[in-house]
This record gives structure tokens, C-alpha cells and sequence, in this order.
């Protein structure tokens, strides 16, 4: 976890003239949180069953809600999605080389680096932030097995496009739907594309179970395959079949998410309230776009994400980032500087940025904003209105942030 608390603000704060207006840290990611007498009821529940982990009776329900909300056939609940993956991949047989976005989190590539499969990482298309399906074609060998594509933010890959080319060229598709979960894609939710989705249920996530994550699939075999991987291979009570691992959801993470599962469209209105406090905030400043949502999608509206013109706005992402962290709005860059430049892959791969133009230039332009419960529309206010004024007086705050030195630690690590 990044150390948020040690940033240097005495630069940037000086930069604009600004009273503080946040005393507290507005941060990306604070999680959202349901009814707590309900949850502390199951709680109650849980501890006089006396069953806390292995397939308890609130991990089969919560299962089933899921399975349900989505409208696939299986939810295998799991600890979290990046070992969600990790046996979503090994259960469908991924060999080789697979085909993935270096634009993602760390997780998707790890996933496949830690079973010593190849994550090759393919360029994206910069309207979409996904997987570009016109160069994905161009990556496929004789040893590629798969494509994992990634719905950054909850938008939908090109999946029609992807599922065409995966058919023809007879490999298996998934979906890392971390960002995704409550999004749909042509009416359909997400979670029904592909072989496999897989979940995150992180406490950043818009819906949350502490940690967790779900891998979700209409394939008999697969599911069961899986169910029995993520409990150590157990067929029985003395019979091992598979290498397995252990994958298990516990209780008290199945508890948190029947009981945000009960606030789930309250979560959607707010963050939808605060996409829309951000949009007319941000309009007309110049060299800032915000990124869109369609709205005949349903969407969760987890990522308020805005595009930086350096050129327009007279301040680049990164000077951006300094100004509103000094103000205690802790903005983030995901996902900078790209898999493809952190380890193993940037010793692995020292030239893959030559071939993945558009994301070198999304990991440069990106800007996250926070959103989410915690966030209210007069934070978003100021936070809109600090935006302005840099931009306004760009290079009086430019000049400024370059006579206070670099960037804070904690926007420079991710
Ligand atoms: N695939 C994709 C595309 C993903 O984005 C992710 C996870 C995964 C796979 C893997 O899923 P999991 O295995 O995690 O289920 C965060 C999350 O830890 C990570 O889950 C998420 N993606 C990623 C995009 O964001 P960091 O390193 O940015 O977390 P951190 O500790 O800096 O926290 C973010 C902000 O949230 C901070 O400002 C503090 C705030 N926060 C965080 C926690 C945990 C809170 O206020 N309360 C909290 O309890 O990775």
C-alpha cells in the first residue's frame, strides 16, 4: 500500500493561493460501505454457526446472488481476484503465450507470469482504453493458447470483436471484469462473456467483500474444475485430483457482500450523482475531458477518469497530480507507467514500448479522480474548482511546482 500521508505539500499548496480546503484526504478507492446493523447481525449469525470458512452458508448464497445478478449458470466465490484469475487460467488449460493489455493492473500479467505463462502484451485503442482487436491479430503465434481481456473502468472490451478472433484462431478468450462487476454490454451483464470472467471485490472495488473476487461462467466443466482447484484439489474427504490451491472465500467476506448487495443501486445513484457533479464541473476547462459512459449500458460508475491535454491545459497529468495532492486530494495515475515498464517485464521486454504507442501515451494523460460514498458533491466542487484555477494560471503554478522539486513519493510509485 502507498504511503499517501508523506506527500510534501509545501510546493504545490503555495502554488495556487488556495485556503486547504480538505482537511482530510479525499482519497481514490474509499470503499463503500452497506447497512452496518445488517452486517454486524450476520456476524452475530456466523459466530453462533460457528462455521467461518470452507463453503459456508453465506459464501453458497452469496453465490447464488451473484450468479443470479449476473444471469450465468456458476459464481465460484474466491479470496480475491488476482488468485480468481490465477485459476481461472490454469483450470482452462493456458499455456505458452497469452494475449493481454499492458494498460491494466499489475495483477492481470502476474496472473499469468506466476504459472510461467508469457503475458504478451498487446497496444489498446486510446477512444476505448481496451484491448485493441486489430492489433491483438497481429500478436497471435503457434504458442499463444489465450486473449484475457480487461474492461478497464467497467466499459466493455470489443468483445464480439475478440470472441471472432478467438473462435477463427481457436483460442480461449476470459475477461479480467475486475472494474466491471453490475456493468453490462448490449443489454447483457457482464460476467456472461467468454469461457470466464473473473470479479474483484476489493475494498476499492464498487462493490466490496474486504477482499474478494468471483470467478463467473456458463461452462459445467470449468466450474467444477475450478471449485475443485480453489479447495487444494479436494475431491473428497482424502482424494486429491488436481493441483489446487486455496482460493476460499471466508464467511465474514460472504456477509459483507450479501450486505452490500443490499445497498447496490444506492451505491450506482452516487457514484452516478458524482459522475455528473464532475461533468459539468470539468466542462469547459480547458485540456480536460472526462471519459464517458453509455447510458444505455447500466454501469457502476466506479472511475471518474479524465484525460490530460498538456498542450491545451499548460500543465501535464503529472504537475496536475502534484497541485491536487498538495490540496489533499489524493488523485491517482492508473495505470502509469504500464505493465509492460514494471518488473519482470521491463527486463524481460525492455522494447515492448515501441510497439504499444497508445498506451505509452494513455499512461501519460490519465487522471483519477475520487468518487465513490465517501465523496459529496461539494468536495467535488472544490476539487473541480482547484482543476480551474491551476489551469487558469498555468504557468504561474508551473513555474511554482518546478521551484519545489519533485513529485511526491506517492504519486510517483504507481
Ligand atoms: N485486475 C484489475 C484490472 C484490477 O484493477 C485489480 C485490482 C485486479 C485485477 C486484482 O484484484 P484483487 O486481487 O485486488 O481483488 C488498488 C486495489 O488494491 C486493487 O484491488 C485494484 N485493482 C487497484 C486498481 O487499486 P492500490 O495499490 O492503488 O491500493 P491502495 O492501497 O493505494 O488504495 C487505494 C486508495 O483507497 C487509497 O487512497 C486508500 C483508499 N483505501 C484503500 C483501502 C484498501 C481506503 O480508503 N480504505 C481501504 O480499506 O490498488
Amino acid at each position: 500500500m502507498s504511503n499517501i500521508t508523506n506527500c510534501n505539500s509545501t510546493s504545490a499548496q503555495s502554488a495556487l493561493d488556495l485556503p486547504r480546503p480538505f482537511a482530510q484526504p479525499l482519497h481514490v478507492g474509499r470503499p463503500n460501505q452497506g447497512n452496518r446493523q445488517r452486517f454486524l447481525e450476520r456476524i452475530n449469525e456466523m459466530l453462533d454457526r460457528n462455521w467461518l470458512s470452507n463453503n459456508g452458508p453465506f459464501v453458497k448464497e452469496f453465490e447464488l446472488r451473484i450468479a443470479d445478478l449476473v444471469g450465468v449458470k456458476h459464481c465460484i466465490a474466491m479470496c480475491n481476484a488476482t488468485v480468481a484469475l490465477e485459476i481461472a487460467i490454469r483450470a482452462a488449460d493456458l499455456k505458452g503465450e497469452v494475449i493481454v493489455p499492458a494498460f491494466t493492473f499489475i495483477a492481470t500479467a502476474h496472473s499469468l507470469q506466476w504459472q510461467e505463462i508469457t503475458p504478451v502484451f498487446c497496444d489498446i485503442d486510446p477512444r476505448t482504453h481496451n484491448l485493441d482487436p486489430a492489433r491483438v491479430e497481429e500478436l497471435i503465434t503457434p504458442k499463444t493458447t489465450g486473449i484475457i481481456g480487461v474492461h478497464v473502468w467497467g466499459r466493455a472490451c470489443d468483445v464480439e470483436a475478440l470472441a471472432e478472433i478467438a473462435h477463427r484462431r481457436n483460442l480461449n478468450l476470459m475477461f479480467d471484469a475486475a472494474h466491471a462487476f453490475a456493468c453490462s454490454h448490449g443489454g447483457k451483464m457482464i460476467g456472461g462473456f467468454g469461457l470466464a470472467e473473473v470479479f474483484s471485490f476489493h475494498a476499492t472495488k464498487f462493490f466490496n467483500t474486504f477482499e474478494g473476487g468471483a470467478i463467473v461462467t456458463d461452462n459445467d466443466e470449468l466450474a467444477a474444475k475450478i471449485r475443485l482447484m480453489k479447495n487444494f484439489g479436494f475431491a473428497g474427504y482424502d482424494e486429491v485430483i488436481y493441483v489446487g490451491t486455496n482460493g476460499k472465500m471466508t464467511e465474514i467476506c460472504a456477509a459483507m457482500g450479501l450486505t452490500n448487495l443490499e445497498s447496490l443501486d444506492e451505491f450506482a445513484a452516487v457514484n452516478r450523482r458524482n459522475y455528473e457533479a464532475y461533468r459539468l464541473g470539468l466542462s469547459g476547462i480547458p485540456g480536460l475531458s472526462l471519459i464517458g459512459y453509455d447510458q444505455s449500458e447500466k454501469c457502476n460508475y466506479q472511475y471518474i477518469v479524465a484525460e490530460v491535454d498538456e498542450v491545451k491545459a499548460g500543465l501535464s497529468r503529472d504537475e496536475l497530480v502534484r497541485v491536487l495532492h498538495a490540496e489533499n486530494v489524493l488523485a491517482r495515475r492508473y495505470f502509469y507507467p504500464g505493465c509492460h515498464r514494471m518488473e519482470p517485464y521491463r527486463s524481460h521486454y525492455p522494447h515492448a514500448r515501441l510497439l504499444l504507442p497508445e498506451t505509452e501515451k494513455l499512461t501519460q494523460r490519465v487522471l483519477i479522480l475520487p468518487t465513490g460514498t465517501a465523496v459529496s458533491p461539494t468536495e467535488i466542487r472544490e476539487v473541480c474548482a482547484i482543476l480551474d484555477q491551476a489551469i487558469r494560471t498555468s504557468p504561474r503554478v508551473r513555474e511554482r511546482l518546478e521551484a519545489g522539486g519533485e513529485l511526491p513519493q506517492a504519486a510517483a510509485e504507481k
